[in-house]
């Protein structure tokens, strides 16, 4: 996760692109460890039952957001009494400054600053295969987006128009927050897989590329490979991302 601070360059670690920093020359071997880990990436599990105690809470220093788009790839069978959240954001000002979820019946539900738009998409976001979502918004004209696998699955415009996702909240993955950084409600929590979580700061990202088998394109508010990750109960393995289909 933190190639970029141990090695000699700034390297991407799925493209190979190496660009060169003023830093002493790193002496281990950094091709043998690129190489082991370039194809895989971590990848959390919440099993069942649902808890309150299983969540993954990233560091991210977040700013003030007009528009932002949040990328994640989940794999579910698990369909809840109400909404299951896998990505919260709280801040002091809304515990729900953003959420992506689903409802029992199975559609997106997505959240800016305590509003939510359930949004049907074609399938159903528990149906055990891996699928990669992104939801954008931008607080000019209110445009909003769920994208399913790289592609527009739902859109439309006057959402929150306006409005402002506050700064320095918490994000926690597989648990909605009803106060920051806690307020878990295990009737809400998620059971399944979860990994690339990225988020930007705006809305003009090609989701098409990111959701094409990597994290070549990590986000600037959220970079899943470089975003330190607190853990709390939940397992991990790695998997190259390009078999997640
Ligand atoms: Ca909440």
């Amino acid at each position: 996760m933190t190639f970029s601070s141990r090695y000699p360059f700034n390297l991407n670690p799925r493209t190979g692109i190496q660009i060169p920093r003023d830093l002493e020359p790193y002496q281990g071997d950094w091709r043998a460890e690129i190489s082991s880990g370039a194809d895989r990436t971590t990848i959390f599990r919440w099993p069942p039952p649902q808890t309150t105690k299983s969540y993954v809470k990233l560091q991210a220093a977040t700013p003030a957001m007009t528009a932002m788009t949040a990328c994640l790839r989940a794999k579910t069978a698990f369909i809840g009494n109400d909404e299951t959240f896998l990505l919260s954001y709280a801040a002091t000002s809304t515990d729900n400054s953003f959420l992506f979820g689903y409802t029992r019946s199975g559609v997106i539900s997505s959240l800016v600053s305590n509003s939510k738009k359930v949004t049907p998409v074609f399938g159903m976001i528990y149906d055990g295969a891996w699928h990669h979502w992104c939801f954008s918004w931008n607080s000019r004209g209110g445009k909003w987006t769920v994208y399913k696998d790289g592609m527009p699955a739902a859109a439309g415009t006057g959402f929150q128009t306006g409005n402002i996702i506050p700064a320095d909240g918490v994000w926690i993955i597989g648990q909605d927050q009803d106060t920051v950084g806690g307020g878990f409600d295990a009737t809400q929590a998620y059971v399944g897989d979860v990994t690339s979580i990225n988020v930007w700061n705006t809305d003009n990202v090609d989701v098409a590329a990111v959701a094409n088998c990597g994290d070549n394109f990590g986000g600037n508010v959220i970079s899943w490979y470089d975003v330190s990750k607190e853990i709390h109960e939940v397992s991990s393995y790695r998997e190259d991302l390009c078999h997640l289909k």
